[in-house]
């Protein structure tokens, strides 16, 4: 009896918590040379879309070792955002080439 109630009670409040918000895609556009814009309001599990569309090979390369992503030109590539925190990247072949992430937990 004592035990069923503590159940009930636990399902209640599972059910009270918010959920976690659904995983976002966002594209970050790279052309002439530059990142476009790094979007703002990332949370772990959110993706970056990296999109090349310049006619030169880059890399998104986290300065942190936790992604090192080749972008042929043309080409797309994702990025799961595993961890909270700031994130500098830059491109192994252009080093002028930056950006940050800005990740929330
Ligand atoms: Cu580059």
């Amino acid at each position: 009896m004592a035990a069923a109630a503590g159940l009930a009670l636990l399902s209640l409040a599972a059910c009270n918590r918010a959920p976690p918000p659904a995983p976002k895609t966002y594209q970050v556009t790279i052309a002439n040379m530059a990142y476009g814009p790094t979007p703002s309001g990332l949370r772990t599990g959110d993706v970056i879309e990296w999109v090349n569309n310049d006619i030169f090979q880059h890399t998104a390369t986290a300065k942190d070792g936790s992604f090192d992503v080749d972008l042929p030109p043309q080409a797309h590539a994702r990025t799961v955002l595993k961890a909270p925190g700031v994130v500098a990247f830059y491109c192994r072949y252009h080093p002028g080439m930056t950006g940050k992430l800005v990740v929330a937990g």
